[in-house]
């Protein structure tokens, strides 16, 4: 695979995406600790946004995005306003869904991101009525599907690469394994060690990366991506990374070995590409310490306009059941 040489500007974006996603959890997991300040179970990617970032970079405008339950990273990568994303989180009516949709259903179609399902396996089959569209209609687009290692058991996700191959569709599937599936590891629910090898029994080329070199993630999902534009049918990533927190903010891990949690911790995905960027000159400490703290003041700002918001009225509860899905 020839990679592309990454421009300084673009490796800046990159840990820049990173380093908002996961200020922006953050902040949602100060959030979950003042009684009654959002709704629902917050389920978070911390760990795991060299995959949003590195996949999101690779994607063209008019791609699309079908996503899950974890999906604040995917859709902040691809530029969802801070604002109306933290609003629909706190459930307020200036929410990017008008505050019926909470964390777990997000729906951003002004990013090309019309779906996120919190139903484990429902994305793989929205996407391929995407990819549907978007092969019929001869657009030179992708569809891009998040889902985690627990997913790929599900049936409908076989399905739906089955489908997919036959119909050679333009999707990528992201497997995000993350080592666990709420209390599971994927030897309780996996037949095999490398899900990625299933893509070759539904006619696709399947790969591995190390999920938590953002780089490497870029490289490979703009080779994959490539694959899928031609006209040459569906690929499949398997993004090997860590799910550094509970299933969701009510989790306290009980069951998960310190010492594993440790070990992932060393290989955060943005420590290593903030001492990667450090070596190679391409910031330095205060450039760094400028972005960290840029990310921080546009997340705090967010939690403004949110707080400054109004819970959705109920007679408003039936409307905007229907929407236009995506940019044509
Ligand atoms: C069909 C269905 N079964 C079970 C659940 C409960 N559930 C929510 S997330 C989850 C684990 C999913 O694991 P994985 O696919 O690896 O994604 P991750 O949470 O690790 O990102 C489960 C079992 C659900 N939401 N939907
Ligand atoms: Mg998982």
């Amino acid at each position: 695979m020839t990679e592309k040489k990454i421009s300084t500007d673009f490796k800046i974006r990159l840990f820049t995406h990173m380093v908002l996603i996961r200020k922006f959890e953050e902040k949602i997991v100060a959030l979950c600790r003042e009684q009654y300040r959002l709704p629902g179970m917050q389920i978070l990617a911390n760990g795991q946004e060299a995959v949003a970032a590195g996949v999101v970079s690779a994607l063209e405008p008019k791609d699309i995005i079908v996503s899950n339950h974890r999906s604040h990273g995917h859709l902040l990568a691809r530029g969802a306003d801070l604002n109306s994303l933290m609003a629909e989180i706190m459930a307020k009516a200036d929410g990017v869904n008008y505050g019926k949709a909470g964390t777990l259903h997000l729906s951003v179609p002004e990013i090309n991101a019309p779906m996120t399902s919190t139903v484990v396996g429902a994305g793989p089959p929205l996407a391929v009525g995407a990819a549907f569209a978007q092969q019929y209609q001869n657009l030179n687009d992708v569809t891009v599907v998040f889902f985690g290692d627990g997913a790929a058991a599900e049936g409908s996700v076989h399905e739906a690469m089955n489908l997919s191959g036959i119909w050679k569709l333009p999707i990528l599937f992201v497997c995000e394994n993350n080592g666990w599936a709420g209390a599971q590891r994927p030897e309780d629910h996996c037949a095999t060690h490398q899900i990625h090898k299933r893509a070759q029994g539904y006619g696709m080329p399947g790969r591995s990366v190390d999920g938590n070199d953002v780089e490497a993630v870029y490289h490979l999902s703009l080779a994959l991506l490539e694959h899928c534009r031609s006209g040459n049918g569906p690929a499949f990533m398997e993004t090997l990374t860590y799910r550094m927190r509970g299933h969701g903010e009510q989790d306290h891990q009980h069951y998960v070995d310190r010492q594993e949690l440790e070990a992932w911790a060393l290989k955060c995905p943005i420590i290593r590409y903030r001492q990667a960027l450090l070596n190679a000159g391409v910031l330095d400490e205060a450039q760094i310490q400028k972005i960290e703290q840029d990310a921080e003041a546009r997340v705090a700002s967010a939690v403004a306009f949110a707080d400054a918001g109004a819970y959705p009225e109920s007679d408003t509860a039936l409307t905007d059941v229907f929407v236009q899905a995506f940019k044509s």
